[in-house]
């Protein structure tokens, strides 16, 4: 249920002011109460809280499998979720990396509305890249993930926030997906395989579902949403596979008045975990990543040591979960 705001108007009517004009003439009304329930359409996304939840994913340092870093912040984020009243847990996989080590997975996911028929499924990857193989030094170093990692979650979190806050009628699934980033490097060999070597984390959770039978009407994914002037290119896959969502998205975000982000241009096909979403799960999902057509690449700061915290703006994290919390709560009854 919505807040219920009620206001009671109570009106009354005194008459004989002074005046002789006929409508002073009326007899003195009974009070008028009047319930007037309005529908809220979205709370307000505090910009200010997603940022320090990406700052303290940062400061466990790189996030990635098998570290310790990792660890912790997978518990952090697990309870991050419990204390805003999701029901919170974490579902434990094994996976093997391009470069045969085996890891063990940790998907978190948080319901809001556990018992609602009608989900909607948010997620965004927690993992960091364990090297930095775009930067020009120390490329065999991990990277910090400000942007690549920790912005989703920010923004994520602060919608599981907004969500217990203020209850739309309508059940949300938020998972943090592991392992996407573990992905084989560009140019150490051509193999049509290497696409599964990424979201090793959302393609465990497709093949075995948190819960038999799940289902979502749709998907949405955040990924590198995080960094100054985002350029959000409506994404190939999204495009095949939830067309509608696309749609329902990028004209909420220029009814909010955000599609300087939310590009009406297309781009090619992202090896992304929306993409074993809609494959494996059948949940028709896009995804909202920063992508620069003009440079043919992602942020300029992709797989480097410059991913970090100088590079996270408010006002994009803002964008991005004003444009969400408006799209839930279209939905809620
Ligand atoms: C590839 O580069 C194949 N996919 C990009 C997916 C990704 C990596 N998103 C964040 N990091
Ligand atoms: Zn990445």
């Amino acid at each position: 249920m919505k807040n219920k705001l009620t206001y009671i108007f109570t009106a009354i009517i005194l008459a004989g002011c002074g005046t002789d004009k006929p409508e002073d003439k009326q007899p003195i009304s009974t009070p008028i109460k009047k319930t007037i329930e309005p529908k809220i359409e979205k709370p307000v996304f505090d910009s200010d809280s997603a940022y320090q939840y990406v700052k303290e994913q940062v400061d466990f340092g790189p996030r990635f499998p098998n570290n310790e870093a990792h660890g912790k912040c997978a518990k952090y984020l697990e309870n991050k979720l419990k204390s805003f009243g999701l029901n919170a847990f974490t579902q434990i996989g094994e996976g093997t990396t391009f470069n045969k080590k085996n890891i063990v997975i940790k998907n978190i996911i948080g319901e809001y509305n556990p018992e609602a028929n009608k989900r909607i499924l948010l997620f965004a990857h927690w993992d960091t890249r364990p090297f930095a193989d775009q930067d020009t030094k120390d490329m065999t170093k991990p990277i910090l993930g400000a942007n690549d990692g920790g912005s989703g979650v920010g923004v994520l979190l602060e919608v599981a926030r907004q969500l217990t806050l203020t209850k739309p009628d309508i059940g949300v699934d938020i998972i943090f997906f592991d392992a996407e980033d573990y992905g084989q490097p560009a140019g150490i060999s051509d193999d049509d395989y290497s696409s599964n070597t990424w979201c090793l984390g959302s393609q465990y959770w497709a093949n075995n579902l948190h819960k038999e039978n799940y289902k979502a009407e749709y998907g949405i994914l955040l990924d590198m949403v995080g960094a100054m002037n985002p350029q959000f290119m409506q994404e190939a896959f999204s495009n095949k596979f939830a067309p509608q969502v696309v749609q329902k998205v990028w004209s909420n975000a220029k009814k909010l008045g955000y599609n300087n982000y939310f590009k009406n241009q297309q781009t090619g096909y992202l090896i992304d975990d929306h993409k074993f979403v809609n494959e494996i799960a059948n949940i028709p999902s896009i995804d909202i990543i920063h992508y620069e057509n003009n440079r043919g690449s992602f942020h300029p700061t992709w797989h480097t040591h410059h991913d970090n915290m100088d590079i996270i703006d408010k006002k994009s994290l803002s964008a991005v979960g004003e444009v969400l919390l408006y799209t839930i709560y279209q939905e809620s009854n």
